[in-house]
Formats: structure tokens, C-alpha cells, sequence
């Protein structure tokens, strides 16, 4: 007993491999000869996973005995990929887990292959909450991750003659090692039903809900390990179980087959993450999903603080609660209502400690994107949220009503409730009212939220919105996506950057260092050929190591701009048949994303790039000096081999529709140069790496504002006046790249024409293009291009993850570091 007691926690080669062995036999239950890949994933999972447990009681326990408080980041996504790798990193034991693993016969890289990316989320929102767990857990900050445990994550795509067929990710099928299941961690959580007035003891009008449907949502818990191990926190997912006494009903009656019906109807709660990103569904099962794992963490976050207290008062003195976006801004309604309804705190009291423990992110201006919920459904299925609802608005109205001064439409932009049409909640006013502090996510999007959809709120409230720009967390993103690089990093100023990435500052200086830019160039190679592997093993085509490795990776969206892109490559294409001895810089072009299942318009351009590729890899005319490819079922692990392999980032959004963008800061933190826009987080990306080592291009937010207000844009003149551009989409609409189906692109034809082409695809067009040749220039002069990229890595210190926490942690939350104790 004693001995196993050691060999669970032993961190040396002998001490792994003996816990392998053991692992894989009693848990996995499976003899060494008969294991497969998989089997040793979860064995090499389960062994890692018990030297977390005793640091991770220690974290929670340091949390509790300090009383320490805490900040709550809800999210509904948290898109996590793989997370061995991860924790052996953190953990510092790499290399014994390789060597241990050798020993047994086995090779760590393929073990590592066998996990399951997890996908919890659809794109940037949820990576960045992925990547603030990180840096919560690294920065030693008390902080919990709250979302869904989803039993299919998003979609897994794949390209069926080209078009793009979704099929159902099983993250879950051969279990998950990871997370530790709490059946005794079990909250009710009420839909449906109605509200009854009555008077309590002292004769006030009080409301109860009714009459509800009840579900239970159940914790599993996720250790998160801080960079070194010492911190390890907790992301709790819940998921969707139904309740007992429910079922008995039904049993008794006889009715055995409806009441397992209803169980499974009930847990299909949790059962699958919508596919959007950026565009609102108005789904019923949405609504719930965000009730559901909002509440339950309330109800949890309640439950702890009244471990240590027994009034409400200083709940803001010990809890801080983060929305991540609108999705769990419900989560206002139902701390009013748990206030006031379930403890008894007065409205006024209960409205100021709500205010004072919220604080809420925006992510997107787009108008689809924002969530207003219709009244109708709303009262249905959370009648008493609704009430609470009109009850926050009404006052606040009448407040306003005497600064207003009759400006009516001001105070119905202001309402909670867009009363335009079928009678909606709007979300992000609920978020914005309920909260102390609001954040845009880099300082332009910060500035338009000022201008555009806050800007009646912002005159209201002058000191709420602030800016935190966005980060990702050098862990996961340049340590372990990218060993031939951080390990030259390494060699040159030490490994404070992992922890510290201010200090990669220090490698400027080694831009003019002739022998370092050929040791980065070789870093950069070995990326670019593990790529190129992948790509053939993943697409068939065969692309060139030495070719300009241009990539753009990331939701498939008009504003986002593929379309750009790819008409690029087209325009790019016929120039190098037109002139054949010219010696060109040979170049790949890579894309990589998926489409939300129902946007037609983005599926359509996955197509046409489909098409396009087919066309120009096997035309021999081009000497295979370009190549198009598009990676399928684009997720984190995908992102990880292609982030350190590119040369060339596109970032190439409309100005004004990019919140922030995080790829564009794992791409320049890899070195590539960045061909973007002055949108998002591009605008500070220039002002770091500097605007000699950027290629910016195109109409400026203001500018594109401008252009739309005035509606003095034809794009048909700009095709007519541009020859490249007008043989280009002359070639798509006569079938050049769809000859089964010549008329297949005239949607996006439309769109770019009669359509008044709302993302300025076409104004942008010329712009674009000398940038890209500037960039192609560029690219032939080996040693200046190397400089370039070295300085962007060399600059990308600030956009740590580690750096936009630390300005919450003081700026929002005030929360602070807490180093866990550990017991003799
Ligand atoms: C909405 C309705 C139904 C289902 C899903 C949604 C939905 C999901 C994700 C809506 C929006 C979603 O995300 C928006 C988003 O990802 N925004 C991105 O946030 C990043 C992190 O701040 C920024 O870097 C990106 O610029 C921004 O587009």
C-alpha cells in the first residue's frame, strides 16, 4: 500500500514507467501485447493525471482556507484540443514520460496522437477562454472555469466533392481521462411553469415560480494546471440529468417507455454545442443551455460563498463573475432572483451586489450576432426571469426618463426590450446594466462598441466600458505547438519567456545576428515540412517546403474575407500563365476553417476554393509554382502544426467587423509576417512589431464607414476599371472552375455586384494585391524577410494571455495571486 501510495506520485523515469504498467493493467485492464494506441493514451492520461491530484487539493484547499476571492469565468465554450501534451509541459516531466515510454517500446509523439481534440467551442471566443484558464492557473489567480459539458462538440467537417458535410465529433466515445465526475454535485434547475404572487411574513408582495420542469445538472471537474504545476484549478462542465422522482411517476403508471422518452429528451440539455459563431438563432434549446449551466453555476457559486458567510453583503468582496459574451448574461436575472426570491435580500440591495460582482466581455459588433431573445419565448420557458426582467428595465427607465428630456427614441434604444416587430430581450443591454465594468477585446473594437452599439449606454455610463485586448497563452502556443523554435529561443535568452513573455524582447537583437537567422530559418523549415506532410496526408497534394507559405485559417465568414483571398490566387494564377519565364516566387496557399451548417454563402466559398484548388494544382503550366489547398475539419490540434509553419498571415477582415482576432497573435508570435487590415488587435500587432515588418493594406474602419454612409460605391466600376480582377470573376461565372455546373457561383457574383458588395471585397481588391506582391518581393530576399519575422516574434511579447489576465485580474476583478500551500 505504502509503496503504491509513492508510485502515484513519483516524477522519474522509473516511477512513470512503473505506474504505466500498472495503469494499463488494473484500469485500462489490458496485457502490454494486446494494448493499442488508444489504451496507452488513457493509461499515460490516467498515470499523469494522479500526479495533479495532490497539488490540485492543495490549490482548492489554499482557496478555501484564505478565503480568497475568486473570479468566475462562464462561458459556453471552452475549446480546449488536447491536453497531454499540456499537462506533461506544465508539469515539466516531458522528457521523463518520453524516456519512461521508450523503455516500454513506445514512441510519446504517437501516444500523444491518440487523444481526442476537444472541442468545446466554435472559434476565437471560446479559445480565448481556453487560453485564460491557462493563464488564470500560470498567474496562481483563484479562478474557475463554468460551461457545458457537451457530449458532441463542433462538428467534424469534412469535404464530400467538395462541398463541406458535417458529421458528429465523439470527443467522449472511448471516455475521457481527464475529468473527474461528481454525482454529489447536483443542482435543480427549473424551466417553464408560472409565478405566484403571495405576501411574506411581513406583508410584502413576494413571487414564487410554479408548477416548473426540473432538470438536474451534475458537475465534472477538470483539473487546470498552471504553467510549473503548482497552481492547479478547476473548469467544472456541467451536464444534463433527469430527475428521479420524475421517472417514478411515470414508472408507476405504467408507462416505462415515455418516462425513459422524457429522460433522454431532458438530457438531450447537453447533448450538442451549436454550430454559429456570429449569428443568432433564437433556438428554444439555446435558451436553455444558457439557463442551465448558468444557473447550476449560481447556484454553485452561492453554495461556496455561504461556506464562509452568512449574509449577502460582501458576495462582491469574494466573487467576481466574468460573462463571456451575452450567452450567460441571464445569469443576472437569476442572481436577482436567488437574491430576492430564495435568501430574502431587499431588490435595491440584491441590484447592487449583482452589479458589483458581474463584469462582461463583447466580442462582436455584428448586429446578427447579438442575442435578443422574444419575449414570448422568454416568458414561457423562465416566466420569472421575465418579470425580474421588466421590473430592472422599468426603473431604469424612470431614472433616465429625467435626463432623457422626452428624447423618446433614446430611451427605446436604451429599453431592455426591443419593442420593433415580435417584443425581444436584448441581452447585451441586460449585460451592459447588470455589470460594473464592460470590455471590448483590442482598443479599436473597445472605441466602435463607444460609438455603434454602446454608445446611449457609454453617455449613461461613462466609466464602464474599458479595453482589454486579447492574448493567447505561450504555452500552448510557441513552447509546445513549436519545439524548434522555442528551443532555439531558449538557446539564445533562457526559458523566463514561458512564463515571462515580455523577455522575448531580448531576441531583437539578434535580428542582424547572421547565424541566428539561419538557425530561425531552419526552425522554420522543419515546421514547414512537418506541414507539408500533413497537407499530403490530409488533401494529396504535394506542395513545396521552399515555397512562401501563405495561410489564412479561421471561420469561414464573408467579413472575414476568403473570398478576397482566393480571388488573389486566381488573379495571381493567370499572371504566371500569362508570363511563364518569369522566374516567380513560388507560393502555397493554405486555408483552413469551417462554415456554420446552415451559412450558405460561406459553404459556397468553401466550394468555390475546392474548385479553384482542383484547377490550378494540376495545371503543369504554372510549374507548380502555386498551390491551393484547404485542410479540412480545421481545430486546435490542426491550428498547432499550421500556426509555426506559415510565412505569410492573412488578416484580412473588413476594417471595423474583426472584434479582435487571437490567430493573428499565434501566427506573428511564430514569426510569420502579417498581411492584415488596420481591424481588430492588426491595428496593435503594427504598433508592436512596427509597420516596416507588416503589410497593411485597404480601407480604414472610418473609411469604410464613410463609404457605406454615403452609399457612393459601385462596385461595378471598380471590376470594370481593374482588368485582373474583372478576368477573374469573369472566369468563375463562366464556369472556368465548375464546368459540371457553370451558374454554381452566381450567389457570391451577386453579392459582389447587385449585392453592392457590403464587405468591400472589390474595393479592397487592388490594395490587396500590391501588398501581396509586396510581400512575394520580399520573400525572395531570404535574409531581410528572416529579419522581418524574427522581429515580429521578437515583439509579440505583449499579446500574452498571461499580460490581458493580470489587466482583469487588477482592473475588474480585483483578485490576486494565491500560492498554494502544501501540507509537510
Ligand atoms: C450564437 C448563437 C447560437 C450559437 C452560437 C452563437 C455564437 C457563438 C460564438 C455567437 C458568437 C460566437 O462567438 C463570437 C466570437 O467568437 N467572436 C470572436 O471573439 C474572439 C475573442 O474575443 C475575437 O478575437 C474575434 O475577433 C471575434 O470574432
Amino acid at each position: 500500500y505504502k509503496s503504491r501510495e509513492i508510485e502515484r506520485r513519483s516524477l522519474d523515469v522509473d516511477g512513470l514507467k512503473r505506474s504505466f504498467l500498472e495503469w494499463l493493467v488494473y484500469s485500462v485492464g489490458k496485457d502490454a501485447r494486446a494494448a493499442t494506441r488508444r489504451d496507452w493514451f488513457h493509461t499515460v492520461a490516467l498515470a499523469v493525471r494522479d500526479r495533479l491530484v495532490d497539488r490540485w487539493m492543495d490549490t482548492t484547499r489554499t482557496y478555501y482556507q484564505q478565503d480568497a476571492k475568486r473570479v468566475y469565468y462562464l462561458s459556453l465554450e471552452f475549446l480546449i484540443g488536447r491536453l497531454l501534451t499540456n499537462s506533461l509541459a506544465n508539469l515539466g516531466i516531458t522528457d521523463q514520460c518520453r524516456q519512461a515510454l521508450d523503455r516500454i517500446g513506445l514512441n510519446l509523439d504517437d501516444v500523444v496522437e491518440a487523444e481526442p481534440d476537444a472541442a468545446l467551442g466554435n472559434g476565437g471566443l471560446g479559445r480565448l477562454a481556453a487560453c485564460f484558464l491557462d493563464s488564470m492557473a500560470s498567474e496562481a489567480l483563484p479562478g474557475y472555469g463554468y460551461g457545458i459539458r457537451y457530449e458532441f462538440g463542433l462538428f467534424e467537417q469534412r469535404f464530400e466533392h467538395g462541398w463541406q458535410v458535417e458529421y458528429p465529433e465523439q470527443w467522449l466515445q472511448f471516455g475521457n481521462p481527464w475529468e473527474f465526475p461528481r454525482p454529489e454535485v447536483l443542482y435543480p434547475v427549473q424551466f417553464y411553469g408560472r409565478v405566484e404572487e403571495f405576501r411574506d411574513s411581513v406583508g410584502e408582495r413576494a413571487y414564487r415560480w410554479v408548477d416548473a420542469e426540473r432538470v438536474l445538472a451534475m458537475a465534472y471537474d477538470t483539473p487546470v494546471v498552471g504553467y510549473g504545476g503548482d497552481t492547479i484549478n478547476t473548469l467544472r462542465l456541467w451536464s444534463a440529468r433527469a430527475t428521479r422522482d420524475f421517472n417514478f411517476g411515470h414508472f408507476n403508471d405504467g408507462a416505462y417507455m415515455k418516462a425513459v422518452e422524457q429522460k433522454v429528451l431532458t438530457e438531450n440539455l447537453s447533448r450538442v454545442l451549436y454550430p454559429n459563431d456570429a449569428t443568432e438563432g433564437g433556438k428554444e434549446l439555446r435558451l436553455k443551455q444558457e439557463y442551465f449551466f448558468t444557473s447550476a453555476s449560481l447556484q454553485d457559486i452561492l453554495r461556496r460563498y455561504l461556506q464562509h458567510h452568512s449574509n449577502f453583503d460582501s458576495l462582491p468582496d469574494k466573487a467576481a463573475i466574468q460573462l463571456n459574451d451575452t450567452h450567460p448574461a441571464i445569469g443576472i436575472a437569476e442572481l436577482m432572483r436567488l437574491l430576492v426570491d430564495q435568501h430574502g435580500v431587499t431588490w435595491d440591495k440584491a441590484w447592487d451586489i449583482t452589479r458589483a460582482t458581474f463584469s462582461y466581455t463583447n466580442h462582436t459588433l455584428l448586429p446578427e450576432a447579438l442575442e435578443a431573445w422574444p419575449v414570448r419565448m422568454m416568458e414561457r420557458v423562465l416566466p420569472r426571469h421575465m418579470q425580474i426582467i421588466y421590473e430592472i428595465n422599468a426603473k431604469f427607465l424612470n431614472r433616465s426618463k429625467a435626463r432623457a428630456a422626452g428624447d423618446n427614441a433614446r430611451l427605446s434604444r436604451l429599453s431592455l426590450i426591443d419593442e420593433r416587430g415580435d417584443r425581444r430581450v436584448r441581452m447585451g443591454n441586460l449585460a451592459f446594466l447588470g455589470s460594473h465594468k464592460v470590455n471590448g477585446v483590442s482598443a479599436l473594437h473597445t472605441e466602435l462598441m463607444k460609438q455603434t452599439v454602446f454608445a446611449d449606454f457609454h453617455a449613461e455610463f461613462p466609466e464602464r466600458i474599458n479595453n482589454k485586448t486579447n492574448g493567447i497563452t505561450p504555452r500552448r502556443w510557441l513552447h509546445q505547438a513549436n519545439p524548434p523554435l522555442a528551443a532555439l529561443i531558449t538557446s539564445r535568452i533562457g526559458n523566463g519567456w514561458i512564463k515571462d513573455l515580455s523577455q522575448i524582447k531580448a531576441l531583437a537583437e539578434k535580428a542582424d545576428d547572421l547565424v541566428f537567422r539561419e538557425e530561425f530559418r531552419r526552425a522554420k523549415r522543419k515546421n514547414k515540412k512537418r506541414l507539408a506532410a500533413y497537407i499530403a496526408r490530409q488533401t494529396g497534394v504535394d506542395v513545396q517546403v521552399d515555397s512562401l507559405f501563405d495561410v489564412q485559417v479561421k471561420r469561414m465568414h464573408e467579413y472575414k474575407r476568403q473570398l478576397l483571398n482566393i480571388l488573389q490566387a486566381i488573379a495571381l494564377y493567370n499572371e504566371m500563365r500569362d508570363n511563364p519565364t518569369v522566374s516567380w516566387v513560388p507560393v502555397t496557399k493554405i486555408f483552413a476553417g469551417k462554415a456554420a451548417p446552415s451559412y450558405h454563402m460561406a459553404k459556397l466559398i468553401i466550394k468555390l476554393i475546392n474548385d479553384v484548388a482542383k484547377v490550378v494544382n494540376h495545371d503543369p503550366s504554372v510549374h507548380d509554382n502555386l498551390k491551393i489547398v484547404l485542410l479540412p475539419n480545421y481545430n486546435v490540434t490542426a491550428a498547432e502544426i499550421i500556426m509555426p509553419a506559415a510565412d505569410l498571415s492573412e488578416q484580412i477582415s473588413t476594417a471595423g467587423m474583426e472584434a479582435s482576432g487571437t490567430g493573428n497573435m499565434k501566427l506573428a508570435l511564430n514569426g510569420a509576417l502579417t498581411i492584415g487590415t488596420l481591424d481588430g488587435a492588426n491595428v496593435e500587432i503594427r504598433e508592436h512589431v512596427g509597420e516596416d515588418n507588416i503589410f497593411i493594406f485597404g480601407l480604414t474602419a472610418e473609411e469604410v464607414n464613410d463609404l457605406r454612409a454615403s452609399g457612393g460605391f459601385n462596385p461595378r466600376d471598380v471590376i470594370a476599371s481593374n482588368p485582373s480582377l474583372k478576368r477573374a470573376l469573369d472566369m468563375i461565372s463562366t464556369g472556368v472552375f465548375s464546368p459540371d455546373d457553370p451558374h454554381r457561383y452566381h450567389p457570391i457574383l451577386q453579392a459582389l455586384t447587385d449585392g453592392g458588395d457590403h464587405f468591400l471585397v472589390t474595393a479592397d481588391f487592388s490594395d490587396y494585391c500590391q501588398a501581396q506582391q509586396a510581400a512575394m518581393d520580399l520573400y525572395r530576399d531570404q535574409e531581410e524577410w528572416t529579419r522581418k519575422a524574427i522581429l515580429n516574434t521578437a515583439n509579440m511579447g505583449w499579446f500574452s494571455s498571461d499580460r490581458t489576465i493580470m489587466e482583469y485580474a487588477t482592473e475588474i476583478w480585483d483578485v490576486h495571486p494565491v500560492k498554494p500551500e502544501h501540507p509537510a
